[in-house]
């Protein structure tokens, strides 16, 4: 078992004993950041601070350094984010500060969408994403869509607050499209399933292959409201749209 003193990075050990509270959370933080390199550590302390110059400049010093995108994305920025999350939870921290985060993990994701989203040739299949009604995250949805482009697939953007009408929209624009929906809290979860009902008043279910993810959501949840997949993650998420093309046939 990894030691808070494992952790090279003095700004990320203090968050941990400044902030973090549950022992299961501290046990996989310290486990997650005791093996990432100095400089992913560096990168997460940054977006914890919510230094968008810094996550600029060490996203670039990084990739100068040949590390994986992916590793960035992962070990980096998504790490560090995780104890923004962990912060806001317990009001250490509050709206402004976590927008003043995501838009470091947008000055890091600036330099990493290119790399995981260059061309493929021929699109596997169309993939509409939105951020369901009500719900303004779109961190997660957009490190999906990256993915999704970098794997073969064009991806249609709806954004964030995403009504029924424009998913249905969009669904009768494509032939057999992969419709992906993201939410974050739990209250803008049910708006999944009320899509999901409109498709059906709409006589448009048996056209789209439907994915469901979010922190908040579960396999569970996306089996109860009629999604054809949920995904834990932009890995996930790029996997799961490949069986559902595959489905699709
Ligand atoms: C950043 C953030 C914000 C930013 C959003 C900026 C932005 N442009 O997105 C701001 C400050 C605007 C914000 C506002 C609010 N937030 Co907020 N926010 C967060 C925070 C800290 C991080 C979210 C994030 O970006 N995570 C990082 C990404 C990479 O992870 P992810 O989104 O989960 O996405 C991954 C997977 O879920 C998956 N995935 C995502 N979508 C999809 C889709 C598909 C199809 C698939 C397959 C996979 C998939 O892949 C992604 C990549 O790996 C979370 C805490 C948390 N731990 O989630 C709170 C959190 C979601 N927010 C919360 C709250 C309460 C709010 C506010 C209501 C606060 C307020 N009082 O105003 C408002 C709501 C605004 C609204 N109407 O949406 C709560 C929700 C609680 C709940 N149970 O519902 C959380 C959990 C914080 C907390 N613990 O209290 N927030």
């Amino acid at each position: 078992m990894a030691q808070l003193s494992d952790i090279t990075n003095a700004a990320i050990r203090r968050e941990i004993e400044d902030f973090l509270e549950r022992p299961e959370e501290i046990a996989r933080t310290v486990e997650l950041f005791a093996r990432v390199s100095p400089l992913m550590q560096e990168i997460a302390a940054a977006l914890i601070e919510g230094d968008n110059g810094a996550v600029d400049r060490l996203t670039v010093q990084a990739l100068d350094q040949s590390v994986e995108a992916l590793e960035i994305m992962d070990d980096g920025l998504i790490a560090g984010m995780g104890i923004v999350g962990i912060k806001f939870r317990e009001s250490f921290i509050f709206v402004p500060e976590v927008l003043a985060c995501a838009r470091a993990m947008k000055a890091g994701m600036a330099h990493i969408e290119p790399i995981l989203s260059a061309a493929g040739v021929e699109p596997i299949a169309t993939v509409i994403m939105g951020t369901v009604k009500g719900d303004l995250h779109d961190i997660g949805k957009n490190l999906c869509i990256m993915m999704l482009r970098g794997a073969g697939f064009e991806v249609i953007d709806l954004g964030v607050d995403t009504s029924d009408d424009a998913f249905i929209e969009d669904v009768e624009k494509h032939c057999s499209p992969i419709l992906g929906m993201s939410a974050l809290l739990t209250t803008t979860m049910p708006n999944m399933g009320k899509t999901i009902e409109a498709l059906i008043d709409a006589d448009l279910r048996d056209e789209v292959q439907i994915m469901v993810g979010g922190a908040p959501v579960t396999q569970e949840f996306a089996d109860d409201m009629g999604a054809d997949g949920y995904g834990k993650d932009a890995l996930d998420c790029v996997a799961l749209a490949k069986r559902l093309a595959e489905a699709a046939g």
